[in-house]
């Protein structure tokens, strides 16, 4: 299969989910309607392809493939509240995410922040009810939580913040990233194998394959993020779906402006080149990881 019928795929399996996630009677909440326009507004869907791939290589029933399909709907919850949020005039102040104006844009700020609070509250409910109903679900519920707080996304949006118009080294630019972008994606990547086995942190710490598909994580987060960085400055807003040229006019360090184009370049290449040695471990597993492979070649060379 290519990309783009993993992609396409990935949006027929998550779209009719992403349309359930509020009760048919609070549609008429303008919170609700402005969480679904930005929810709805398109986006690669990169996370729950990632989890649709991971749930293939391990194997799974059509059950538990049914509750992969319910984290990745919640995870791309979390993920939409993120851009909103970010695209807010107190944060980046953008009025163009996935090739339409921005939710504050169409609702007004205030509407705006209720909708990224709405859909991370939803978020944290739906993993609550499916821990409720299946406890061997518990520590993916938390790990998918905690990968978005402190540990995760919002302590990387806070050194991100903070970091605005400052000079930062290549280690504190790494600990920024791998919490900012990085953490969404490694629950992308290792949470439907919590799913799928069942696993508590203490089992899932002992565990190889786990070990292995948070090392795939990390170069894939990696790899997704200079890529990010490299399109920033050589992209179009018309075949990015957002505004270009963010990064140098809010002054901010990313792996173009550390290492350069060249240099940024070639440490997506070398983390390319370790995902797929992390991918070749995996298969030795016996695992079949050719799907995965068309993945990680994409995102050495994605253009949106
Ligand atoms: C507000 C807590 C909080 C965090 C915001 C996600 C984020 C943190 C900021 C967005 C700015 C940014 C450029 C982040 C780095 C890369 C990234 C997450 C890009 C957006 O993800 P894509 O490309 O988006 O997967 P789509 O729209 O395709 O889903």
């Amino acid at each position: 299969m290519t990309i783009g019928e993993f992609a396409k795929e990935t949006g027929e399996w998550l779209d009719p989910e992403l349309e359930s996630v509020f009760a048919k009677d609070k549609q008429d909440d303008i919170t609700v309607k402005a969480s679904m326009y930005s929810l709805k507004a398109g986006g690669k869907r990169l996370r729950p392809l990632m989890m649709r791939l991971t749930a293939r290589m391990i194997g799974c029933s059509d059950t538990k493939l049914a509750d992969v399909l319910y984290y990745a709907a919640t995870l791309e919850m979390i993920h939409t509240y993120s851009l909103i949020h970010d695209d807010l005039p107190a944060m980046d102040n953008d009025d163009l995410r996935r090739g339409k104006p921005t939710c504050h844009k169409v609702y007004g700020e205030g509407i705006a922040t209720l909708a990224g609070d709405l859909l991370l509250n939803t978020a944290c409910e739906r993993l609550f009810k499916k821990a409720i109903e299946n406890p061997g679900y518990l520590y993916a519920s938390y790990f998918m939580c905690r990968n978005a707080g402190l540990d995760g996304m919002v302590g990387g949006q806070s050194i991100d913040l903070d970091s605005e118009g400052k000079t930062i080294g290549l280690e504190l630019l790494y600990e920024l990233q791998r919490k900012k972008t990085g953490a969404l994606i490694e629950s992308a990547v290792v949470t439907p194998y919590y799913l799928i086995k069942g696993l508590s942190e203490e089992q899932a710490e002992k565990d190889e394959t786990a070990v292995l598909l948070k090392k795939l994580a990390e170069h894939i987060g990696l790899a997704f993020q200079i890529r990010d960085d490299i399109l920033d400055v050589e992209s179009d807003p018309s075949i990015l779906g957002k505004n270009t040229g963010k990064d140098l006019r809010d002054s901010k360090a990313t792996f173009v402006t550390l290492l350069g184009k060249d240099g940024a370049g070639k440490k997506l290449s070398l983390e390319i080149e370790s995902a797929k040695l992390v991918l070749s471990d995996l298969k030795q597993k016996g695992y079949d990881t050719d799907e995965y492979t068309v993945l990680i070649d994409y995102l050495e060379t994605r253009d949106s």
